[in-house]
């Protein structure tokens, strides 16, 4: 396919309701959307960073930078046999893995719109519906989240899991699991606890959680291999594998038994692809995080949960969980058993609303054949 234009764009969007974490609290997105066009065909991706580094590295203004200045001008005019070629012609921009992946799956979109394949299909996944849990922010106090769960649950989600950080957690999980004895039940700290909390997380024992998610530091996969021997909870990683090969080293080490995959986090549906296959080879379950995604991030997170190695229900929901009214058509909806249906059309597989893109859209940059890289701000 040959590459006609980029064009890399921020938007704002506001969350229904605010979301906290351990790092912090998030309620209006700044997102970067990239529109690659190709042999005369528009694919769509999203740029998974926050507005602030605190859960990477990256920002949505990092990852603007290096999209302007570094990825967006090698392209137009370059013919690429399939998006797959993407990760080797960037290799030498070091990390900004989120960045990246923004313009590598806008290409995966184009490719499979060009081939009329549905996107899933396109990457290998053959799953017509795909499992999916929710990801609770951290709450005022226990009442308030067993409320929550007691919602989500009869919504039909086939997981739960809960943010915690020191000071709200053990009581906040012990309020769920009481209520709520036999739902699958997880916790993702965000790196806020440290190797020195051992025996306090090993009191998380009690709650039969499914996994607990990267309880420390963000980068720090042998300290997460000195605490898996010191606590059921099997350990998931998130934010320290960046790559297969972060991957590889997680479980050599034995510092986790579960991997979040995010497309964003591993640099594009390539790495995603192959780092699942590497962990359902060893034996290690992945599933889908998510990053709080507008429907276009959501549904490339919906292509890649259709992959065999995802077998643990992702962070995958709703649109209206999240937004009064998503950029894409249909809004992703989920089933009463909790499960979303793949889309079958061509691409990521739901219609972008170009005019309410242009409506959100505060500025914008275009890499072309035809002109020089033109930047417009609303
Ligand atoms: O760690 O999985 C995470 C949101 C922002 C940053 C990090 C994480 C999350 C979530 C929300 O858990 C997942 C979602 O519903 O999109
Ligand atoms: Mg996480």
């Amino acid at each position: 396919m040959k590459i006609e234009s980029i064009v890399v764009r921020e938007i704002h969007m506001r969350l229904k309701s605010p979301f906290e974490t351990s790092f912090g609290t998030v309620q209006n997105r700044r997102i970067l959307l990239v529109e690659v066009v190709a042999d005369g065909v528009s694919g769509w991706g999203e740029v998974t960073a926050g507005e602030t580094p605190g859960y990477n590295a990256e920002t949505t203004d990092t990852a603007w930078h290096i999209i302007s200045n570094f990825v967006g001008p090698l392209f137009p005019g370059r013919f690429l046999a399939g998006a797959s070629e993407f990760p080797d012609l960037v290799g030498h921009i070091r990390g900004n893995e989120m960045a990246k992946s923004g313009v590598e799956n806008a290409l995966w979109d184009a490719q499979a719109k060009l081939n009329g394949l549905p996107l899933s299909g396109l990457l290998g996944g053959a799953k017509q519906e795909i499992d999916c849990g929710v990801s609770l922010g951290i709450r005022e106090n226990p009442q308030s989240l067993v409320a929550r769960v007691e919602q989500e649950l009869c919504s039909g989600y086939q997981r739960i899991k809960l943010k915690i950080k020191p000071g709200k957690d053990y009581d906040f999980v012990k309020a769920v699991r009481r209520e709520f004895p036999k739902a699958l039940l997880s916790v993702d700290a965000n790196s806020a606890y440290r190797l020195d909390d051992a025996n306090h997380l090993a009191a998380f024992d009690d709650f039969d959680l499914l996994m607990m998610e990267q309880p420390l530091d963000w980068d720090d996969i042998y300290a997460h291999a000195k605490l898996q021997p010191l606590i059921r909870s099997p350990i998931c990683l998130d934010e320290c594998i960046h790559n297969t090969r972060h991957a590889l080293a997680a479980i050599e080490l034995n510092a986790c038994r579960i991997i979040n995959v995010k497309v964003g986090r591993v640099g594009g549906h390539t790495e995603a692809r192959l780092l699942q296959k590497v962990c359902k080879d060893r034996g290690i379950p992945v599933w889908c995080g998510g990053m709080l995604e507008s429907g276009i991030g959501r549904a490339h997170n919906i292509a890649v949960s259709t992959l065999p190695g995802f077998t643990l229900p992702g962070d995958v929901s709703a649109s209206n969980r999240y937004w009064d009214e998503d950029i894409i058509e249909p809004e992703v909806e989920v089933s009463p058993f909790g499960t979303i249906r793949v889309p079958a059309a061509p691409g990521i597989g739901y219609q972008v609303r170009r005019d309410r893109v242009e409506a959100l859209t505060v500025r914008s940059q275009t890499f072309s054949t035809k002109s020089q890289a033109s930047v417009l701000t609303a």
